[in-house]
């Protein structure tokens, strides 16, 4: 018995072999992925019905997803089509419901919000800009033209508009284990690329000049802006990025030695500002010092709001991942408290998850709404700057992910995170993904 009928709609994949499924929404905002319903040839338009049992009521919406299934050797990776795209069809009949009642994703999950209340929010399915990257850990801008750090391999790569990648150099004396590499990125008006990596003697900043034009970039010589931020196989902190304020941002770790969060000494488990060139800018809450907050476990996500508000994603321990509002001279807990603990002296988080869910590393803000690139969670969720205890799962099979990135055009980039050891990496990651954003 047919019990309802669905039409969606998807932008064709360009070429090759896909497969397609269906993810379907629950009116409590929970999402339930079919089985793959086809592997569609390269053929356009397409079209392709589908009938799927579904367990309980309750289901609002339905579109497609395109996953590519082979990639022939050497062939290049497509782009994003943006005009005359010939559209897929998937019409889906939803069979008779069985039984069983309701189940599927939502149950026993934290209540979230819809995605319809973000005040922006992705549309579409995330499109691979590049593939078969190794550990990457960061993407950064210069002049439009994409780069990428792989963490183990040292490399900085730039993306071509056909996906290709090339390198523009390997940063040198790269000592990393676990956790450690080559990390953060970031890129300054003055195409000056500043890149967060481990060394022989600990993590460190470092600023090159890009030379050259997109498609033949390379590295400068290295200038080492600050050096012997504590290294350890694991919580080495590692995003870079620029505020509103012109200056340089920094996370670090407590690299295994929990009270140097708490050490205002000490270049461990904090949020550092310095500028271009790795001083203490004068309005720093310390005199001469980098320390711009503290307290912190393992920062990876910095983002400011339109207003200039900072937030920062954190990895808790084993009870709370936490959202933070930072502001300077804060002092966020770890390791006395984790998560929102309402201790005098310490500042709690806007919005804290359980690690299993979560994992927080990226951190990107674009229209209001925050994104946040989770690994063990393998989610990108969501966050409205405005009602910041909120979130809403918006991708969640993508595996693992690290970074989140507001690209020039205004979509948003998310770097998969499922070949350094803890993913299951499928033949095309680690991937690049653009994600299209309707914001106000
Ligand atoms: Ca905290």
């Amino acid at each position: 018995m047919v019990q309802r009928a669905w039409s969606v709609s998807k932008r064709t994949p360009p070429w090759g072999v896909w497969s397609s499924k269906v993810i379907l929404t629950r009116s409590s905002g929970g999402r339930v992925h079919s089985a793959a319903v086809h592997i569609v040839p390269d053929a356009r338009p397409l079209r392709t019905t589908a009938a799927v049992t579904l367990p309980g009521a309750g289901i609002t919406g339905a579109r497609a997803a395109f996953a590519r299934q082979e990639r022939p050797e050497g062939d290049p990776v497509p782009r994003p089509v943006r005009a005359a795209v010939p559209t897929a069809l998937v019409s889906l009949l939803i069979a008779g419901c069985t039984a069983s009642g309701a189940g599927g994703a939502a149950d026993g999950a934290a209540p979230e919000n819809a995605a319809s209340t973000l005040p922006a929010s992705p549309h579409g399915e995330p499109f691979p800009v590049t593939t078969r990257l190794a550990a990457p850990w960061s993407i950064a801008f210069v002049d439009g033209t994409p780069l990428v750090s792989e963490r183990d391999s040292a490399r900085v790569l730039e993306v071509a508009d056909d996906g290709t990648t090339r390198e523009v150099g390997v940063v040198a004396g790269v000592d990393g284990s676990g956790e450690g590499g080559l990390l953060g990125l970031a890129v300054d008006d003055r195409r000056r690329l500043f890149v967060y990596s481990t060394g022989a003697d600990g993590n460190r900043i470092q600023r090159y000049d890009l030379r050259g034009d997109p498609g033949a970039l390379t590295l400068g010589e290295p200038v080492t802006l600050v050096d012997g931020i504590p290294a350890a196989s694991f919580h080495d902190g590692g995003r870079l990025a620029f505020g509103p304020d012109g200056m340089l941002y920094a996370s670090t770790g407590d690299a295994g030695v929990p009270e140097r969060a708490q050490d205002p000494d000490s270049l461990a488990g904090k949020i550092l500002r310095m500028t271009a060139d790795g001083e203490a800018p004068g309005d720093n809450p310390s005199p001469g010092s980098l320390v711009y907050s503290s307290g912190h476990r393992n920062v990876q996500g910095l983002a400011w709001a339109d207003d200039g508000t900072l937030f920062a994603t954190e990895f808790g321990q084993n009870t709370w991942d936490e959202l933070n509002v930072v502001e300077p001279g804060a002092n966020y807990g770890w390791p006395d408290v984790e998560g929102i603990a309402g201790v005098e002296g310490f500042v709690d988080p806007v919005q804290q998850w359980r690690p299993e869910d979560a994992s927080p590393s990226g951190l990107a803000q674009r229209g209001g709404t925050l994104f946040v690139a989770n690994l063990r969670g393998e989610a990108l969720r969501a966050v409205p700057v405005d009602d910041p205890s909120t979130s809403a799962v918006v991708v969640d099979d993508e595996g693992r992910l690290r970074d989140a990135v507001v690209a020039p055009d205004g979509s948003l980039w998310v770097l998969t995170n499922n070949t350094d050891g803890r993913g299951s990496p499928g033949e095309d990651d680690d991937r690049i993904l653009r994600l299209e954003i309707a914001a106000p």
